[in-house]
């Protein structure tokens, strides 16, 4: 059986914390990723490469089996929903929180149904069901910040780090729905066919994470 490993990283911010973890397991693109149109990468490790995506992608690609292994964050993973992956690994990098939001001093619990505006359409829906809320949904792709100093939205659920991007906007953060770091997946076939070479993998980055945090 073909032991060659596929990964799909997310691009970004994620990206930046993934390539020296890769780098550590002597996995490094022959290519500067940062310089190049590429998406796929030949790497040091013969047996590796890398393909560049769209975080909202690499689930897919892990789920059909076009990537053996992604770098997804958690966010991303709940809203993807789960299918076709193992989710063995949690690399503990670009932490942040999953929150709903909202104007400033300006409550909701007064509403009968509450507006919200999000990327995460899936996770919301499914957060303001459990806590019993009845709402409605807007999809936006981006600047979720805006929808309730606008109008378009009462709350927002969205990414928060350090809260200044909420504060800089006039809103406050309300409640939590999940702690978020990236996360590694891997296709269930593949789990299977290529086990040596996937354990090797986990083993190895397990192995860098533990020292990383001693
Ligand atoms: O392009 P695309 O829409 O797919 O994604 P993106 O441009 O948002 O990607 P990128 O590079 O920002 O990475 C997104 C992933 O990084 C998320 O899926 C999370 O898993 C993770 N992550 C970690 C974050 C943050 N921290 C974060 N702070 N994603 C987004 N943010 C945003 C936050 O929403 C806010 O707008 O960064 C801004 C700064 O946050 P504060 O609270 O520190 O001001
Ligand atoms: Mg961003």
């Amino acid at each position: 059986m073909d032991q060659h490993l596929t990964l799909a990283l997310t691009k970004g911010r994620i990206l930046q914390e993934t390539l020296p973890l890769l780098s550590a397991l002597g996995i490094s693109p022959l290519d500067d990723i940062a310089q190049s149109r590429k998406l796929v990468f030949e790497t040091t490790n013969p047996s590796v490469r890398l393909m560049v995506l769209r975080g909202s992608d690499v689930p897919t690609y892990v789920q059909f089996g076009t990537a053996d292994i992604g770098v997804s964050g958690k966010d991303v993973i709940m809203e993807h929903g789960g299918d076709g992956y193992y989710e063995p690994l949690d690399l503990g990098i670009a932490r942040c929180r999953l929150m709903t939001a909202g104007v400033k001093g300006q409550s909701v619990r007064g509403k009968q149904t509450v507006r919200v505006a999000t990327k995460y359409i899936n996770v919301a829906r499914r957060y303001y069901a459990e806590q019993g809320r009845q709402a409605t949904f807007v999809k936006l792709y981006g600047a979720m910040e805006l929808a309730p100093i606008t109008g378009l939205a009462d709350e927002i659920v969205d990414i928060v780090d350090t809260g200044n991007t909420l504060r800089a906007n006039g809103l406050e953060e309300r409640e939590l729905i999940a702690t978020i770091s990236s996360r590694i997946i891997v296709n269930r076939a593949a789990m299977r066919l290529k086990h040596d070479a996937i354990q090797r993998f986990l083993d190895a980055i397990s192995n860098r994470l533990v020292v990383h945090d001693a």
